[in-house]
């Protein structure tokens, strides 16, 4: 495949609630989509970075310096075998896996356009519609979180992932639990503890909650093996995956049972398949994340939820849940705790062209678009 051209826009989209995680919040999201023009075909992609260095060091200026100053300059122009090699000439660059994902996203939807088949079938995609969740942010009251989580009971979400935090996690939770006793629940810490917390997270055990989600700092694998031997509740990695070398590493030390899979994360559709690859072989289960995405990087973590291991559901909640309106047509509904996977050719859903311009605040253009 060529790339002959590509653009990097950067949108401006305000979030219906303000989200809040154990290191802070956010209202407003600005997010960088790509275009990739090449073989006669217009293919798109989300580069996932947050506003602030938080989840992770990446951000959306940091992806816009490198995608624009040394990843656009060398990909566009260039043959490539696969969706993968198009980073080929831009590996000697450290890290910035959100940046790389972006442009490795936009090849595979590309490749699938040229196939004239559906991403996720492009991928090995096996379901015509995924299990789907939802993740609530931290709360101050507690009758504001039962409220929230009982409108999406009511809107049929399969899970309910809760953020939580020392002082917001064990009577939360607990109160939670009573009100919703056959509720599948799990919750997220975003790092917010250490492993001298254990016996405090050993109190989640009775709560039977699906997993307990990054409960440590990204680089405390060990750490986490330890937590988990004392823990019965399930640990899941998110922040702490960035390769699926990470993800071996884990498996071997025992640092977690379930991964939580962000393609931007590591780095792309290829990696997050080969982790997927990786945990089914040891049979555990993988499920697709979420990074507040618009629909346009939504419809690529469906695609990716379509393969056979993802068993648990993903954080890939609907439109709505996010956005008063979407930037893509169809926007994404939940029916019966699912979202259909898109049939069409590439991801499947149509990026609103004159929305998006509306919302953009810069753009850079590579080659012929
Ligand atoms: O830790 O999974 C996380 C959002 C931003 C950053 C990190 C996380 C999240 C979420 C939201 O939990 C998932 C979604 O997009 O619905
Ligand atoms: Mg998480």
């Amino acid at each position: 495949m060529k790339v002959e051209g590509a653009v990097l826009r950067e949108i401006s989209l305000s979030l219906r609630e303000f989200f809040e995680i154990s290191s802070g919040g956010r209202q407003h999201r600005r997010i960088l989509l790509l275009t990739l023009y090449g073989e006669g075909h217009e293919a798109w992609s989300e580069c996932v970075a947050a506003e602030d260095p938080a989840y992770s060091y990446e951000t959306t200026d940091t992806a816009w310096h490198i995608l624009t100053d040394f990843i656009l300059p060398e990909v566009v122009g260039r043959e490539a075998e696969t969706p993968g090699d198009l980073l080929a000439p831009v590996s000697w660059i450290r890290g910035h896996r959100m940046a790389r994902a972006a442009v490795e996203m936009g090849g595979w939807d590309l490749a699938a356009r040229m196939d004239g088949v559906s991403l996720a079938r492009k991928l090995g995609g096996t379901r015509d519609r995924v299990r789907v969740g939802v993740s609530v942010g931290l709360q101050k009251r507690d009758e504001a979180l039962h409220e929230k989580v009982a409108g999406y009971v009511e809107e049929g979400y399969a899970r309910v992932k809760i953020k939580i935090k020392p002082g917001r996690d064990i009577e939360m939770l607990a109160g939670l639990r009573e009100a919703f006793p056959d509720l599948e629940l799990m919750a997220d810490a975003n790092s917010a503890y250490r492993l001298a917390d254990a016996p405090r997270l050993r109190e989640l055990d009775p709560l039977g909650l699906l997993m307990l989600e990054q409960p440590l700092a990204h680089h405390d694998l060990v750490e986490h093996a330890r937590l988990q031997e004392q823990l019965e509740t399930p640990v899941c990695l998110d922040e702490s995956i960035t390769r699926p070398e990470d993800a071996a590493l884990a498996l071997e030390l025992g640092a977690g049972r379930i991964i939580n899979i962000k393609p931007g994360r590591v780095g792309g559709l290829g990696p997050s398949m080969a982790i997927h690859d990786l945990m089914r072989d040891r049979g555990l289960a993988v499920w697709c994340g979420g990074m507040l995405e618009s629909g346009v990087g939504r419809a690529h973590n469906v695609a990716l939820a379509s393969l056979p291991g993802f068993t648990l559901p993903g954080d890939i909640s609907a439109s709505r849940r996010y956005w008063e309106r979407d930037v893509v047509d169809p926007e994404f509904v939940v029916e019966d705790g699912h979202v259909r996977v898109p049939e069409g050719p590439g991801m499947g859903v149509e990026p609103d062209r004159e929305r998006i311009e509306s919302l953009t605040q810069r753009v850079a253009s590579f080659g012929t678009t």
